[in-house]
């Protein structure tokens, strides 16, 4: 546990955690979202979010950003340091972040990273577990 706490907070000074302002969806998330450096807005929807497994966020990337791909996505926990890798799945602006498995309640940073070929951008928020 302690390693584990180590590598978190060693991620958090070399990669700046995302702000913890409280705001974040209980068990469901509906929104617009724009990558931290502007690559891509997208939407992303998911709902009855739940302890275990099988979770999904659906990803939606507009025509206008045809080129701009999910590429990775993640889930990790900022109050103990650990989380779990998702599947990335779909085509054509249409992807999931498949058998998400929040193995605890509570506060999670979804990650989402992009790539158009070229730049690489991230999106990252936070879900309530309940
Ligand atoms: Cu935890």
């Amino acid at each position: 546990m302690t390693r584990l706490l180590g590598t978190a907070l060693i991620a958090c000074v070399t990669v700046a955690c995302v702000a913890d302002d409280g705001a974040a969806a209980t068990g469901a998330v509906d929104a617009e979202y724009t990558s931290e450096a502007g690559l891509v807005s997208v939407h992303i929807a998911a709902n009855d979010l739940r302890v275990g497994g099988g979770n999904e966020l659906r990803v939606t990337v507009p025509p206008t950003a045809a080129a701009v791909r999910l590429v990775a996505a993640s889930a990790f926990m900022p109050a103990h340091g650990h989380g779990t890798d998702a599947t990335v799945v779909g085509d054509d602006g249409a992807y999931r972040a498949d058998n998400i498995v929040f193995f605890m309640p509570g506060r999670w940073e979804l990650r989402l990273a992009f790539s158009d070929g070229t730049r690489e951008d991230r999106i990252r928020f936070y879900i309530d577990v309940p």
